[in-house]
């Protein structure tokens, strides 16, 4: 028996601390939450506001619409989120001119033992603040969302499930789709016959040899058809090609 890893230490800093309660309470990332197996650290940037209100924002220089977020007010959040989640964690801003979250970038974050992440609200963050404070800005695709909240839970989702043992017995983050470059396959359950639909019979063969194939040519087929741009890369092999014929997916050729 070995002692268990430390948590995974998280920090955020947020205007709306009480988002990330879902995070911690709820499936996959709320169990390894109760089992310790990462540790959450909120700071909202009013308790270090300037003023009485809790002034965080201040009127664009320039001119334009929407306010942003002071450096000062934020430098002393990220100051006190490194005394509760330490000194050593990396700074992770959210922000739309991030670079895009994937796969390989859930991976390298997911060495780190400690991390603070940026949530900004309003027209985004003071510049200085990012390029003195902030190690890397990260987007969660090119589309517009209300703040940085939401894009944090879903990276820090994306870093649970690559904790050890945050995934239950069998269920392996490696088998995910992405990690292998392909699209997942289809699923089925009871009834074996819905709304004139059957079940793929070698479903209900029992024959496991042949279900992995099977499976492996669904995924190729559906990542040919609905996401070529993965596969760009990886020349389909011969294997691959027999798979398709094999199954009768591959018409398209
Ligand atoms: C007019 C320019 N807009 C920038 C695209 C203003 C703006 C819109 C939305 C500024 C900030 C926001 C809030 N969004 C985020 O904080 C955000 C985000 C996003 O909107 N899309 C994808 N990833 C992310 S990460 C943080």
């Amino acid at each position: 028996m070995s002692t268990p890893d430390a948590p995974r230490r998280f920090g955020v800093i947020t205007l709306f601390p009480e988002m990330f309660d879902s995070l911690a309470c709820w499936g996959v990332t709320g169990r390894a939450h109760e089992q310790g197996l990462w540790a959450l650290s909120l700071t909202n940037p009013r308790e270090v506001a300037d003023d009485r209100h809790g002034t965080v924002d201040d009127r664009p220089y320039g001119g334009g619409p929407g306010m942003v977020m002071q450096a000062p007010v934020m430098d002393r959040a990220l100051e006190r989120a490194r005394e509760r989640v330490g000194s050593e964690a990396k700074v992770v801003a959210l922000t739309p001119q991030g670079r895009v979250f994937n796969d390989g970038l859930a991976r390298e974050l997911a060495k780190e033992q400690a991390l603070i992440f940026v949530a900004g609200r309003y027209e985004g963050i003071d510049e200085r603040f990012l390029e003195a404070s902030v190690d890397l800005e990260v987007s969660i695709g090119d589309f517009v969302v209300s703040g940085g909240e939401l894009p944090a839970m879903m990276v820090m989702d994306a870093l649970i499930r690559l904790i050890p043992g945050a995934l239950g017995h069998g269920d392996s983050a490696n088998e995910d789709s992405f990690a292998n470059g392909m699209l997942d396959c289809p699923h089925y359950t009871r009834p074996e016959a819905y709304r004139g639909a059957e079940v793929p019979g070698v479903l209900l063969s029992g024959d496991h040899r042949a279900i992995a194939r099977w499976r492996r040519a669904q995924s190729l087929r559906r990542t040919m058809d609905r996401r070529p741009d993965m596969l760009t890369w990886q020349a389909l092999s011969q294997e691959d090609r027999a798979l398709l014929k094999e199954w009768q997916l591959n018409e398209s050729e």
